[in-house]
């Protein structure tokens, strides 16, 4: 049985009271005293024992990076799949926090390598997490090993991505209750030596229904709360019948879509299940809010021009900068 570590972090209180979430206002400290607050757990025995940690694919590392004074107010982690997304994100954030200066030439935090992009903007960190379970997975780990190196607390982490929509109108927001498997189970099967350990990918209730609170207020988007399956791939994988290759009828295909709906799922993508289960096990409340590229029942290829594509692309960005302004309690100075 692997020795679990969960250590309550005592956290000073935020300098800046404005990072406080707005929920939280009663609950903020006076100048002199310490708050019991949800820090970032590691569950690996063997990482307290370790002189240095480098976390290879964010060309980061314990020893040559200051990783509290450069994360340590960090409170909203926003991952995608497209480096540039994330980077338009981290600019769109700039703006809408007020930040100094226009934001353009903001820094790819992780320009040491070319597998992920990381931006910071105030208390948000934007950052890619490319395709699919494994290439998120990576960045996952070194990801929480940087938030719990850098004494990190109450830290919300929320992927905005796109999706293929079951049933909905195409530019759907769905902000996930659960993420399930091809099977539309609640879990997670990790391959650990040769053993199958199968994990929880229940997502944060409250956070869901606030988001949802959070889309009503934006007009002409329309926004629901469902399931959304995780998959291995993007084409047999999601019952494609455009792939090179393909093994099943579209009958098939639209039983098992059909099926996936009465199960209530409304979406289909291909990270949130480790996202889930991840996130939950290290202590992040965690959300995943995708928009709708299509309608899996009426087609399979992505035919959007490319300024519809940006449109919908923008619509999790807008929820979510409008998500943490309030969360900030910077919404009514600035809107
Ligand atoms: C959504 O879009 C990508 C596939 O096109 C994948 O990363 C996902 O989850
Ligand atoms: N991303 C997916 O994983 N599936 C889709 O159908 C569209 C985007």
């Amino acid at each position: 049985q692997p020795l679990i570590l969960l250590f309550p972090a005592i956290c000073p209180p935020q300098s800046m009271a404005s990072i406080l979430p707005a929920s939280n206002r009663s609950m903020r400290p006076d100048k002199n005293t310490y708050e019991r607050k949800r820090s970032v757990y590691v569950k690996n025995p063997y990482l307290e024992g370790m002189d240095e940690d480098i976390l290879y694919h964010l060309d980061l590392g314990t020893k040559t990076h200051n990783l509290p004074a450069m994360f340590g107010d960090v409170k909203f982690v926003c991952v995608g799949g497209s480096p540039n997304r994330m980077k338009a994100f981290a600019q769109f954030m700039h703006k809408e926090l007020r930040l100094e200066g226009d934001g353009e030439d903001i820094e790819d935090i992780c320009a040491g390598t070319d597998r992920y992009c990381m931006f910071k903007t105030g208390p948000v960190l934007s950052v890619s997490h490319g395709m699919g379970i494994p290439s998120i997975s990576i960045m996952l780990h070194e990801l929480i090993k940087l938030l719990h190196h850098a004494h990190c607390c109450d830290v919300t982490i929320i992927r905005i991505g796109t999706s293929g929509g079951i049933g909905i109108a195409p530019g759907s927001v769905v902000i996930t209750d659960t993420a399930v498997d091809s099977f539309f189970k609640p879990r997670f099967e990790q391959v650990i030596l040769d053993n199958v350990v199968t994990r929880s990918t229940e997502l944060d209730k409250e956070l869901a229904n606030d988001l949802f609170n959070c889309s009503r207020e934006i007009p002409n988007v329309p926004t629901l709360i469902g399931h959304t399956m995780c998959t291995y791939d993007f084409y047999e994988g999601q019952g494609r019948l455009d792939g090179a290759l393909c093994s099943f009828s579209r009958e098939k295909k639209l039983d098992y879509l059909k099926r996936a709906y009465r199960a209530g799922v409304r979406n289909i993508e291909m990270e949130s299940t480790v996202f889930a289960a991840m996130c939950g096990l290290c202590g992040l409340r965690a959300a995943v809010v995708c928009v709708t590229l299509l309608d899996r029942l009426e087609s399979d290829q992505i035919n959007l021009s490319h300024d519809v594509l940006v449109e919908y692309q923008q619509r999790p960005q807008l929820l979510i900068s409008n998500f943490i302004k309030k969360q900030l309690g910077l919404c009514d100075q600035m809107s």
